[in-house]
């Protein structure tokens, strides 16, 4: 039986392996991706992201146990776009996770190295996930920077977590999180100044440009399981909303465009460097560039005229 039909059969071991195979070379799963496909793109992918330390995988852990009891089907992947191995943090979460039982499948997912990997990686961890079954994908990732915007742009809804007392965070908010967020949480609310922190945040989020969706700000206590009910009540209602959104067509089609340029990109790549390596102007060109007699654009556009 191929991979892809054993993953749809819901056989474990055959989806931890597609996913293995997508962390470390992103193509060499497309076969497996092309069988599964027709079964991926339902559900709710929901991105969880925020500051070190605000408490998302312990969140995560809570959302799932929520939405576990809803009947959902549930996955995690946890991205990490800052580190190149997983790391101590994440294999600690792994745990906690497992805790859980057979039902929830849980996932790190890191760079290995290459750069742009994980923007490549995740929509296809993903979408395994959904031919798995999955119908309910949490999305955790660390960071304030282009990655992890990248990354959250594979979620349906995204929930940016903050702890009281914004500080350093206002860095991050204007890196553009605040227009990413459809759902605010304030964890730690057990802490001084959540109250505060929210009415900052509402004021934020008044100001900006007029949505048909207005984010709501919630707290939660995600240690003590406190307010976490009512975010998994803000994220279906979030999916319902999309749902009337005429705009989620037109989404959906810009999400086909990008992994169809991503697609093309990579393919490019390969025939023209496996081409010109063929018959050796590979190593030339390389050799031109190294020693300045060729600038890159340059021996990138006589490589794929003569190749392409
Ligand atoms: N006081 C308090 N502590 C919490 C709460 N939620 C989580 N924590 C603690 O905060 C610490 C960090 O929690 P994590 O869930 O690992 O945070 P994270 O955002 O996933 O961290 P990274 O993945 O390392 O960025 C842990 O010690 C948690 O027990 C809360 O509501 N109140
Ligand atoms: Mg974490």
């Amino acid at each position: 039986m191929s991979v892809g039909r054993a993953i749809l059969d819901g056989d474990r071991r055959a989806l931890a392996r597609a996913l293995t195979l997508v962390e470390s070379d992103p193509g060499a799963a497309d076969e497996i991706i092309a069988e599964v496909f027709p079964h991926t793109g339902h559900g709710i992918v929901v991105g969880i992201t925020g500051a070190p330390g605000v408490g998302k995988s312990t969140l995560v852990d809570r959302l799932a146990g929520q939405f576990l009891a809803r009947g959902r089907k549930v996955g995690i992947l946890a991205v990490d776009p800052s580190s190149p191995f997983t790391g101590g943090a994440l294999l600690g979460d792994r745990v906690r996770m497992e805790g859980r039982g057979s039902d929830v499948f849980m996932r790190s997912l890191a760079t290995r190295g290459h750069l742009g990997g994980l923007a490549r990686a995740t929509p296809r961890a993903i979408q395994l996930l959904q031919a798995f079954g999955k119908d309910l994908i949490l999305l955790e990732t660390v960071g304030a920077g282009q990655s992890e915007v990248d990354v959250m742009g594979f979620a349906d809804t995204t929930i940016v977590v903050v702890v009281p007392g914004l500080g350093d965070d206002v860095q991050a908010f204007k890196a553009g999180i605040l227009e990413i967020g459809d759902i605010f949480v304030v964890n730690k609310a057990d802490r001084p100044g959540a109250d505060q922190t929210m009415r900052e945040l509402r004021q934020m989020l008044h100001l900006g440009p007029k949505r048909p969706w207005l984010p709501p700000v919630l707290p939660t206590q995600a240690q003590q399981d406190v307010g976490v009910g009512e975010v998994a009540d803000a994220i279906l209602r979030h999916a319902e909303a999309r749902g009337d959104d005429p705009a989620l067509g037109e989404r959906r089609l810009q999400e086909a465009e990008r992994l169809v340029r991503d697609a093309l990109a990579d393919q490019l790549v390969q025939t023209v460097v496996a081409r010109s390596q063929a018959d050796g102007r590979w190593r030339d060109v390389l050799s031109a560039v190294a020693e300045r007699r060729l600038d890159p654009a340059g021996a990138a556009r006589a490589l794929y005229l003569e190749n392409a």
